[in-house]
């Protein structure tokens, strides 16, 4: 794979931070394509999600993780362990902070736990001015780390930087991944996820966490997938006036999948799944 004398590197790097700073869109912007889901709402990640990108000279997989926060529930336990587990352990820990925000408590805990050479990245930049990116700077020069990062996730402005300065951090390595794959999640999975991205955009308050979805049936063109509330009260909320949001959600999530995918949603009450080791095993977190 060596081009005109320059090395093949391979290597990982983890994404990190508090929750809704970012991290599953700066990898998607990276990639190109849409590999982990996004929302508004805390705790949209729910797993170690790996992204690839291939390039002529290298291959750098990208680790987005769960935010790190003050854990209520036995999944949150389970989520902060899941990012946690991704600090260091990499050729290199990306952490991200946001522009729009001082940095907090909560960045100083995981600042704290960054290996030497890690990067912080300043997200968010489209929407700050020119003397508040550098204020922000000035913040995140507190961490000891070896670079720092504004981007915009949302526009890609500074994110070609942030990429190459990565790429030169990296080992030279042969590929882990075959050619073409952007990342090593399962199909079922990822519609699962998509299912998950169009009901956080239409449910409110404490119903996001409640909310877990898997794929039960893949024969294509037919997928099953069932969504999990953790009360009966909740159910309706899911399904909607005359099953209005279960319509809503199937239209948006069709819409990215190939053409001719017939896909069904269930909605079953699971109690409390969120606090028993059985259930968020059986959904793998
Ligand atoms: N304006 C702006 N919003 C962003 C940017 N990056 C992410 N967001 C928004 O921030 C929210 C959280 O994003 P997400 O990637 O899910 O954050 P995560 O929890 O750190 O993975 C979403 O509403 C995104 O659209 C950015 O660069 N600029
Ligand atoms: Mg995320």
């Amino acid at each position: 794979m060596e081009e005109a004398g320059i090395p093949y590197r391979s290597g990982f790097v983890s994404l990190v931070g508090r929750p809704n700073v970012g991290k599953s869109t700066l990898l998607n912007r990276i990639l190109g394509e849409k590999v982990s889901i996004v929302s508004d709402k805390p705790q949209t990640t729910r797993h170690q999600i790996r992204g690839v990108l291939q390039r002529p000279d290298a291959q750098l997989v990208f680790v987005d993780t769960p935010g790190i926060h003050r854990p209520r529930t036995l999944m949150g336990e389970r989520l902060n362990a899941a990012a946690t587990e991704m600090i260091g352990d990499v050729d290199v820990t990306c952490m991200i902070i946001e522009a729009t925000g001082r940095v907090g408590p909560g960045d100083r805990r995981i600042g704290a736990q960054l290996p030497p050479g890690s990067v912080v990245v300043v997200n968010k930049i489209d929407r700050v001015s020119p003397d508040v990116l550098l204020a922000r700077l000035a913040e995140a020069s507190e961490f000891d780390v070896a670079e720092w990062f504004p981007v915009s996730a949302r526009t890609g402005e500074g994110v070609d930087a942030l990429v190459d300065h990565l790429w030169s951090r990296l080992p030279e390595g042969p590929a882990w991944f075959p050619a073409g794959v952007t990342t090593d999640l399962g199909e079922g999975f990822r519609v699962a996820e998509l299912v998950r991205e169009q009901l956080l955009r239409v449910v409110r308050e404490e119903l996001p966490h409640s909310i877990a979805t898997r794929t039960v049936t893949w024969e294509w063109p037919h997928v099953t997938v069932e969504i999990l509330v953790e009360r009966e009260s909740q159910k309706g909320m899911v399904i909607g006036r005359g099953g209005s949001v279960l319509k809503e959600v199937g239209t948006r999530v069709r819409r990215q999948l190939p053409e001719g995918a017939y896909l069904e949603l269930k909605v079953r009450v699971e109690r409390d799944w969120q606090s028993r080791p059985g259930s968020l095993e059986q959904l793998g977190y």
